[in-house]
């Protein structure tokens, strides 16, 4: 049954009628480009196949029901919920996510009559595959589906629109500082292709990212880990950010040039300067990786894939001991390139492999978790896949 059909299903059992639609949306792996979204800069993600699906159907009474429901049929409900009552931090948990989405929904002027949703999927969750974002963008486009305004329609908003407001759920409802990466990748991928985004300018591009046609694979391997302080070190690290940008008088650290680099970081306290540096170099190695996956040549972008781990590690200090491992035993077992991808502090890294030395890979990768007395990691293969979009 197709994972559409389930939610359907789902959906009549939980109701007593079938939903009027059911949207979806997608996780997401960053090629490269990290911490670089919320100082304007540029990114390079991919959706996941791995989708979270939401059925929906209007209501109108002006209150919204949400459950989500796991692959063994366990659910979790929150509300009815009057959507005039809702506040930041009120619900709190997973519903925040749907609940903040409506309420942004409504003050940016899209009135709702009230919903019930029923969320099913399998973005692996706390994994740094941007299972948040998912879940946000397939609620927005359930919600604006209720509300007559689909996107690309010609009443519709736009994708860009929609990822900012899902931003906006996260930044100013759950309350946390994320940029726009995930959300723009949930909804404006498409497969076969990674996501070549400016934030700067909102510019979006597609670049062809065939890795079966090279005998590539891209390996995820989640090292099930998620460190407490990754919230507070997010926060940290924008906030280093932005006291560099006030220091410099600029816009955004996207105005540093790369020619300019040594003389701009002599002009910072030293605390600052690795921060800016793994930015402005970061923006370049995504321009660079741009470059190379148009000219047909997958496999050198391994190099920078993995120059952008060791900045990520050396200079911005987000990686750990376990994404470390995952990356350096994927290197010395064969990988082209490797890199923790997202935000950091655990969560997941990706490696770029010949298809021929994939199992030689996972199973050194493991053996390096055990021998380290480490979880043992989940790994499983990718391909670039389609964004967020109406399912039935
Ligand atoms: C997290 C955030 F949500 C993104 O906005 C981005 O900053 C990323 O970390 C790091 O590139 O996924």
């Amino acid at each position: 049954m197709s994972a559409a059909a389930r939610a359907a299903e789902v959906f009549t059992v939980e109701h007593g009628h079938a939903p009027s639609a059911v949207w979806s949306a997608p996780g997401r792996v960053n090629l490269i480009g990290d911490h670089t979204d919320y100082n304007d800069g540029f990114v390079l993600p991919f959706a996941l196949p791995q989708r979270t699906t939401v059925a929906v159907s209007p209501r109108r009474d002006g209150r919204l029901s949400m459950a989500t429901v796991d692959g063994d049929g366990g659910a979790q409900r929150c509300g009815p919920v009057t959507l005039d009552g809702l506040t930041p931090g009120e619900p709190g948990g997973w519903a925040a996510y749907p609940a903040g989405m409506a309420w942004v929904l409504q003050r940016t002027g899209i009135p709702l009559s009230g919903a019930d949703l029923v969320i099913t999927g399998d973005v692996p969750t706390g994994a740094g595959l941007s299972s948040s974002a998912a879940l946000e963008c397939a609620v927005a486009l359930a919600l604006l589906d209720t509300a007559g305004r689909s996107p690309d329609g010609p009443d519709g908003p736009s994708r860009s629109d929609i990822a900012r407001w899902a931003q906006r759920a996260e930044n100013e409802f759950v309350g946390a500082p994320t940029g726009l990466l995930d959300q723009t990748a949930s909804l404006a991928c498409t497969q076969a292709h990674a996501l070549f985004f400016d934030v700067r300018s909102g510019a979006t591009e597609q670049i062809p990212f065939d890795t079966t046609a090279a005998e590539l694979e891209v390996l995820v391997i989640d090292t099930g880990v998620q460190h407490s302080h990754s919230e507070s070190g997010y926060g940290e690290r924008r906030h280093g950010c932005e006291r560099a940008v006030e220091l410099l008088d600029i816009e955004s650290l996207r105005d540093v040039a790369v020619s300019d680099l040594d003389a701009t970081l002599a002009r910072l306290p030293d605390e600052l300067q690795p921060l800016v540096r793994h930015v402005v170099t970061e923006n370049g190695r995504v321009r660079a990786t741009v470059e190379r996956l148009r000219s047909e040549e997958l496999t050198t972008i391994g190099t920078m894939l993995t120059a952008s781990h060791a900045s990520l590690r050396d200079d911005y200090r987000v990686s750990c001991p376990e994404l470390d491992l995952a990356v350096d035993t994927a290197l010395e077992s064969g990988a082209v390139g490797a890199r923790m991808t997202g935000g950091g502090f655990g969560g997941s890294a990706i490696a770029l492999v010949h298809s021929a030395h994939r199992a030689d890979i996972e199973r050194t990768v493991r053996e390096a978790f055990q021998r380290h007395r480490l979880p043992t990691p989940r790994l499983f293969t990718t391909t670039p896949s389609a964004g967020a979009g109406r399912d039935r």
